[in-house]
């Protein structure tokens, strides 16, 4: 069996664990223990109580576990290179990783320190958790895997394969890129918005926000124009990016988005994950930012109150 190692026991990190463990040798990673029995809802409402192997940093150093195949890292975009550093010593530096995180700051800046393989992954995936031993796979999507420099095909192959039998189907792709960035420009036309003003996903339709949505998408579509990623749905420019972002939004009507989740938990929000490249790009590109800008400020001084 192969062995994985998971950093980060949020929800996608625990069902990673979960699906992962019948077919592999599994250790969750994090900074407090967990308990050892946890429970998985499945979308079809089923629970399933198993033991899942976790240790804590300091568990893991003085007694590392079999070297991993995989290091999947699962944490926040913002301490993704942090929590790496935390077991940087306990692991040979041709271990490939795997990023799981939201937005385009993490993925570019591991990619280039790490020596060994890194491989990114999106996922549409739904899943929540209910406490220190509970996780709800709420929906089945989908995880699309690859390197930004498409040099570990067959790597990205392998993992894609394995997360497929675990039971959540994934796919090898040449173009996570793209993907991630299509991912950021959705989340920045939506998160931001609802974290700042209090409200689910659905109710940017009304009158009192979709004038601001379209604000930012226009703002968005250039800036991802610059940056040579493709209008979804081989669409054409702004169009093409609001009516993705509408559609999202109606599919997450109800949706608490996770930015959101973060302000009411008074945790520090992805806004440098998600904001911070669209800025930094749009100020390499000599581009108008002004929304994305205020939003970003918006946000700091929200995060500064906690
Ligand atoms: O991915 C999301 C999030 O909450 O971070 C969106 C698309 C906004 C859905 O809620």
């Amino acid at each position: 069996m192969t062995t994985h190692w998971i950093l980060g026991p949020g929800a996608i990190g625990r069902l990673l664990a979960h699906s992962l463990s019948p077919i592999a040798t599994t250790t969750l990673l994090g900074r407090r223990s967990l308990p050892a029995r946890q429970m998985l809802t499945t979308p079809e409402g089923e629970q399933r109580v198993v033991p899942l192997n976790s240790l804590t940093i300091a568990q893991l150093a003085s007694n590392p576990p079999e070297p991993p195949a995989f290091v999947h890292i699962t944490t926040k975009a913002m301490v993704a290179e942090s929590a790496l550093a935390g077991i940087t010593d306990c692991i040979s530096p041709a271990t490939p990783l795997v990023l799981w995180q939201n937005g385009f700051l993490a993925q570019p800046r591991i990619t280039q320190a790490w020596p060994g393989p890194v491989l990114c992954a999106t996922t549409t995936e739904g899943a929540y958790l209910t406490g220190d031993d509970g996780v709800v796979h709420a929906g089945h999507g989908h995880t699309f895997v690859g390197d930004l420099h498409n040099q570990h095909g067959a790597l990205a192959e392998e993992l894609a394969q394995t997360l497929t039998q675990a039971g959540l189907a994934a796919t090898k792709v040449c173009d996570i890129r793209q993907r991630l960035w299509q991912k950021l420009a959705v989340n920045a036309a939506i998160n931001p918005l609802v974290a700042l003003n209090g409200v689910r996903n659905g109710e940017l339709l009304d009158q009192a926000y979709a004038g601001r949505v379209e604000a930012v998408v226009k703002e968005v579509a250039a800036i991802m124009l610059a940056e040579g990623i493709a209008p979804p749905n081989d669409g054409n420019g702004e169009g093409a990016w609001l009516a993705l972002v509408w559609q999202v939004v109606e599919n997450t009507a109800n949706n608490k988005a996770s930015m959101l989740q973060d302000v009411e938990a008074k945790r520090p929000t992805e806004r440098g994950a998600i904001l911070g490249p669209l800025i930094e790009s749009a100020q390499r590109h000599g581009l108008a930012c002004e929304v994305l800008q205020a939003q970003d400020n918006e946000l700091a001084e929200v995060e500064a109150s906690f």
